[in-house]
């Protein structure tokens, strides 16, 4: 028998929860360690260069820290449908929204985590149980403030800003109702199998809209259909495709009712990565190779539904823009061309223009690769 991977998170996490929702899809022989204290601030940060979970072990013994690519790995890896659609606009649109997931719908879940104390208790227990398993109560709530005062913390970069709240309240609650529409009709974003896209998205939903208290009564449960997904994606045996089912939707199609979430992606999280790469870019000329960037810079604006919202530019998300940008890149002529149609009626033809330097991940932040990379603005 192989050794089975080991994936270091806590159900609470956002990425803990893409990963396992998709390694248990994916039929990983896994064991779920929780983060304990010392695992955290020294064994994850030793190996990895970052306090972070989740983190996966494999049975070589590499750590990886970062979802995709454990995402990556285990695809390399497995043997059974993959989890990226084999038709170009469905795997670029699937790529698409891994990054939304990951990088737009931060500041949501932290919002409805951190907002609202009823969500506190739960987040107490089980973070408390998982850093000092042994150690009395009164311990174990000690440790839970120092975490939860540094997540805290990172509030207000993320956009979790008192006079933004409203906002984003009035964002969720059409953008939630525009998924439970899709799910009412579709099991998953592309059809009767989750793809990549489905595990980005669910990061937020399952750990955090999804678990936490407040948002599980007040945003998720009028959504059944949602809710119902959300189920798909953490049980999958709820997952299995019924009797009879093709799998995709047909002919490349990406469903109508995912439309208005594409249009939001190309009017709200392309502006977000332009005004990113803006500020990256100025960086670039000066910045050494392979040293990596600041966690964050200075504030972006970006259109929010009827708003703006501000939040602090992560050159991360950069890097999730890449891996999509690359998949469009390794794609032949006439299947570009399809996705390069797509996005045109889309309005957001301009994802395709953006001038990346090639960056490489280091823990959670990112490097520049090498000084060919650097663009310089125009
Ligand atoms: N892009 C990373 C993000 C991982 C991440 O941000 N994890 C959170 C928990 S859900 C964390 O450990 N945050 C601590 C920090 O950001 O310093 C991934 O896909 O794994």
């Amino acid at each position: 028998m192989p050794r089975p991977y080991i994936i270091y998170g806590w159900h609470l996490s956002y990425f803990t929860g893409k990963a396992m929702c998709y390694l248990r899809y994916r039929q990983t022989p896994f064991v779920q360690k929780p983060v304990d204290m010392l695992t955290l601030m020294w064994r994850i940060k030793n190996k990895t260069g970052a306090a972070v979970m989740p983190v996966l072990v494999t049975p070589q013994g590499e750590w990886i820290n970062d979802t995709s690519l454990i995402i990556d790995h285990i695809e390399t890896q497995a043997t059974g449908p993959s989890v990226h659609p084999p038709t170009p606009v469905q795997r670029f649109a699937s790529n698409l929204m891994e990054a939304w997931g990951d990088e737009w719908w931060v500041p949501m879940a932290m919002h409805t985590r951190w907002t609202y104390p009823e969500n506190f208790a739960l987040f107490e227990r089980e973070a408390g149980d998982a850093l000092l398993p042994w150690w009395p109560r009164i311990a174990k709530k000690q440790a839970v403030k120092v975490v939860a005062k540094t997540l805290r913390g990172m509030l207000p970069a993320v956009g979790v800003r008192p006079a933004q709240l409203s906002l984003m309240d009035t964002w969720m609650a059409e953008m939630l109702d525009l998924l439970d529409r899709h799910f009412a009709e579709h099991r998953f974003l592309f059809g009767d199998r989750p793809m990549l896209g489905d595990f980005g998205l669910v990061g937020a939903m399952y750990g955090h809209l999804g678990r936490d208290p407040w948002p599980a009564r007040e945003l998720v449960a009028p959504r059944p259909h949602l809710r119902a997904w959300i189920q798909r994606m953490s049980e999958p045996e709820h997952a299995q495709r019924p009797a009879g089912s093709q799998g995709l939707l047909p002919h490349d199609q990406i469903a109508p009712t995912l439309l208005p979430v594409f249009q939001a992606i190309t009017r709200e999280f392309l502006p977000l990565l332009e005004g990113i790469l803006a500020q990256v870019q100025t960086e670039c000329s000066h910045w050494p190779d392979g040293k990596p960037l600041p966690r964050r810079l200075a504030d972006v604006a970006v259109p929010m539904g009827q708003g703006q919202f501000k939040r602090a530019a992560l050159p991360y998300s950069l890097w999730m823009a890449q891996r999509t940008l690359d998949v469009f890149r390794e794609m032949n002529a006439s299947d570009q061309a399809q996705v390069r149609q797509w996005l045109v009626e889309l309005g957001g033809e301009r994802l395709l223009a953006l001038d990346l330097p090639r960056l490489i991940i280091h823990g959670v932040r990112v490097a520049f690769d090498k000084p060919a990379s650097c663009v310089t603005a125009a």
